[in-house]
């Protein structure tokens, strides 16, 4: 058999401008239930970070140690994206700035390594006019591979009309938007907020959960049916709650409570919705969401720094998947998805 190629596709970097920007924030008047982790990690006084893990590290080094383990344990390839919360917490200047700035830094990466980094390109929603620019300008010049929304702005969702020049944006350029986790919006954060519950234990699968049942529900994939969204973390349980999702929804249909849509919720979310595997080590979720939503909609994903690298790729090695299949979640989804160039 020849060589697996993997290609990770939910690998969290940052720059250190951003880092520094986060930290006044961390220190400013915010609600955020996001300030709990951007303390620890980017406004920490033990200099070793969030959990003692030292994340930033993990986040700021890319072409060095990032790249020696990747060699170590045979990673082909890690698809960047801007960490959680991204810009998404700067005014609309400073995070239209800091946007392009990564995206330049990421851009450079890319090219010094083409097999070995590709890159998820940072967009501003707070200025959804501009965020449509640098879109363009991320596809066509800077040639990213698709890109990162770190789920709600100012708690609104993509659902509002105000988001919809950067989805039409997308949607034109075929790039993928990969939904990542923040912390839940200010409406959903209260009982998630003791017990460790705002961060990826539970509160940002609820998050984006949400925020992609939104987006269904709301009839917005008729305005934009060639639109592709990714969600990570074996796809926040919704392939787990799909089948309620639609048989509730048509009955809400029905009802009048929600707006009538030209497909059904399972239709949506296996036409637009591809999902990865980020931080679900479980063969046993793995194949069910194969079964589920198809071999074509499941790619492999590390979830680096916040997840280890080596038990990630022991997983997709060791998952009991024919060769053909495992092939499609190691790599050749990714490919396609985010148009990265197969090997020869
Ligand atoms: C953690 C996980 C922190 C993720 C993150 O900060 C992200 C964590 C942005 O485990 O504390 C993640 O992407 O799963
Ligand atoms: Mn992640």
């Amino acid at each position: 058999m020849t060589k697996l190629r993997t290609i990770a596709t939910e690998e969290a970097f940052s720059i250190p401008e951003v880092a520094e920007a986060l930290k006044y924030v961390s220190r400013g008047p915010s609600q955020s239930l996001d300030k709990l982790l951007v303390k620890g990690i980017y406004d920490s006084n033990d200099g070793k970070g969030y959990d003692a893990l030292n994340f930033l590290d993990g986040l700021l080094d890319v072409e060095g140690r990032r790249l020696k383990q990747m060699d170590e344990l045979d990673i082909d390839m890690h698809l960047l994206s801007l960490t959680a919360p991204g810009v998404q917490m700067f005014d609309a200047d400073t995070a239209t700035d800091l946007a392009a700035l990564a995206n330049d830094l990421l851009a450079d990466i890319c090219k010094r390594h083409p097999t070995r980094f590709a890159g998820l390109a940072a967009f501003a929603p707070q200025s959804p006019k501009r965020a449509a620019k640098e879109m363009e300008r991320a596809i066509n010049d800077l040639k990213l591979n698709g890109f990162i929304l770190n789920s709600h702005t100012n708690d609104e969702y993509l659902d509002d009309p105000k988001y919809w020049p950067f989805l039409e944006a997308a949607e034109a350029l075929d790039a993928c938007i990969y939904i990542h986790p923040r912390a839940a919006s200010y409406g959903l954060k209260g009982p998630l907020q003791d017990y460790g519950m705002d961060s990826a234990m539970w509160g940002y699968g609820v998050e984006v959960g949400t925020h992609a049942v939104r987006m269904m529900t709301s009839g917005l994939f008729d305005k934009f049916p060639k639109l592709k969204i990714c969600i990570g973390h074996m796809g926040e349980a919704i392939p787990f709650w799909i089948w309620r999702i639609t048989f509730m929804n048509s009955r809400a249909q029905e009802g009048g409570r929600s707006p009538k849509t030209e497909l059904t919720m399972d239709e949506y979310f296996k036409r637009n919705f591809v999902i990865t595997t980020s931080g679900v080590e479980d063969h046993l979720a793995l194949d069910y969401s194969i079964k589920k939503i198809g071999a074509d909609n499941v790619l492999w994903a590390i979830d680096y720094p916040y997840q280890p690298m080596k038990p990630a790729v022991e997983f997709i090695r060791s998952a009991p998947l024919d060769d053909e299949t495992k092939a499609k979640v190691a790599h050749k989804n990714a490919e396609r998805i985010f148009h990265i160039r197969p090997l020869d």
